[in-house]
């Protein structure tokens, strides 16, 4: 079986990553503007502003997806451009511009695929605690209302959150904004953003609208033991899979912290606060599944045997920044889901893509990311794999069309289809959005 004719074929962003204009038409400040002017956060101290400028290049932007032959465009709103204290006063400035985008979609004929809360938490909200405080949920939720509101139907793939699991790395870990250090905040903030996803979601039905299909999108990185036969390992490697994906896919799809999750929690102390009810809400039914998928893990007990043979024990294929490729990631997730949590609602690969391949501009204005045409090609087949199993898989989206500002890992992780001269704004195609254009092509031709 090949990919069906109505698959989508698509490409995504992120307001933060790509629109620059920090302090334009009335925008107010998110965390990652703030958190990045802390010395040593950002790995090349870049800021999110300009980065790719796309709200100045928007148009030509979107003209370029359409000669790219790009069916759909899922990016993401700044909640601080529309709402800049993050609740109460409307920037219509900020919701003109999203209108003239999505606007421009439409004529363009590319479908979009909107997220409402892609890590740029205005930073007025962060001065009330942010993602710790409660009252979270019902900010978050009188924001999606208003994106319901004014866009609806014109959005007909709406995704309540990108990667809560984000969430947790800027409160636990501390190398995402707004940077804290604290497991307990992380757990906290989890709990939280997965209420404000099933706030998203009954607002969403409240709006009542017709042409349009709410969901989630969660990252898995499936870890597996690096000796499959090894107790510990494996032990090790189930138990990163509980704290990670799997804390949002049981209380989304099942309604619960699973046991393993709980234990961890009360052993560690950082058990959230939830109340009676709080589950029934993060699961309430959703329309899709947003997948998003770059490799696995590969988790072992003994340090030393993981830092010196892991490479070799594995055998398999490895980029050139030293990571592994391992494509049937896609196609595992996939499983993961159709077996496991019996999704019987369709999936989007939201994402997949790879940033450290050859990027340099040759003389002739060519970029030859080979290593990039040959990832994204891999992880495709493993898809059609999955659709071959039956698994109802409708799109997927590189990430990303353009090089563009990759968190604390500044402007050094180039993930762009295309090329991004920071100084100039230039846009230069690399060799693999020729192939995806052509990709795109020629699936369409035969479906
Ligand atoms: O750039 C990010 C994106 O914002 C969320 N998913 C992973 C991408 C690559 O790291």
């Amino acid at each position: 079986m090949k990919f069906d004719k109505n698959f989508l074929f698509g490409v995504a962003t992120s307001a933060a990553q790509v629109e620059g204009a920090a302090l334009e038409d009335g925008r107010g400040l998110s965390i990652w503007d703030t958190f990045a002017r802390i010395p040593g956060a950002i790995a090349d101290g870049s800021l999110p502003d300009p980065t790719c400028d796309m709200y100045h290049h928007w148009k030509s932007d979107i003209q370029l997806m359409k000669e790219l032959n790009i069916e759909s465009y899922r990016f993401s709103f700044s909640w601080s451009r529309i709402l800049p204290d993050g609740k109460g006063r409307i920037n219509e400035k900020g919701l003109d511009y999203y209108k003239r985008m999505i606007d421009e979609l439409h004529k363009q004929g590319i479908v979009p695929n909107a997220t409402i809360y892609h890590w740029d938490l205005p930073y007025e909200l962060e001065r009330e605690g942010g993602w710790l405080n409660r009252d979270i949920v019902n900010w978050y939720g009188e924001y999606a209302s208003l994106l319901f509101k004014e866009f609806g139907d014109s959005v007909p793939i709406w995704a309540t959150i990108n990667e809560p699991v984000a969430t947790y790395v800027g409160y636990a870990m501390g190398f995402f904004a707004p940077g804290y250090k604290n497991e307990k905040y992380g757990r906290q903030v989890n709990h939280h953003i997965l209420f404000a996803h099933g706030e998203g979601v009954q607002r969403f039905r409240e709006a009542g609208l017709k042409d349009a299909k709410i969901g989630i999108v969660v990252d898995i990185w499936n870890h597996h033991p690096l000796r499959p036969d090894n107790e510990e390992d494996q032990r090790l490697a189930e138990m990163e899979n509980e704290k990670t994906y799997r804390s949002y896919l049981n209380p989304i799809f099942r309604g619960c912290y699973s046991d393993k999750l709980l234990h961890y929690m009360e052993e560690n102390h950082c058990m959230p606060q939830m109340e009676p009810g709080d589950m029934e809400k993060i699961s309430r039914k959703i329309d899709f599944f947003g997948l998003n998928c770059y490799n696995r893990v590969v988790d072992c007990a003994d340090p030393d045997l993981l830092q010196n043979r892991k490479r070799e024990i594995l055998g398999g294929n490895y980029l050139d920044d030293g990571t592994e490729f391992y494509p049937k990631a896609v196609y595992d997730a996939a499983h993961i889901l159709h077996d496991e949590y019996k999704l019987d609602i369709p999936i989007y690969v939201t994402e997949n893509g790879l940033a450290n391949c050859k990027q340099q501009v040759e003389e002739d204005g060519s970029i030859h990311d080979t290593e990039r045409i040959q990832y994204l090609n891999g992880f495709l087949e493993w898809i059609e794999k999955a659709i071959n199993d039956g698994i109802d898989i409708r799109g997927y989206y590189v990430w990303s069309l353009l090089d563009n500002w990759e968190w604390c890992g500044g402007h050094k992780a180039r993930y762009g289809l295309v090329h991004v001269d920071f100084d100039t704004q230039q846009r230069t195609c690399k060799d693999s959005a020729v192939w995806y254009k052509n990709k795109i092509a020629e699936v369409k031709k035969d479906s």
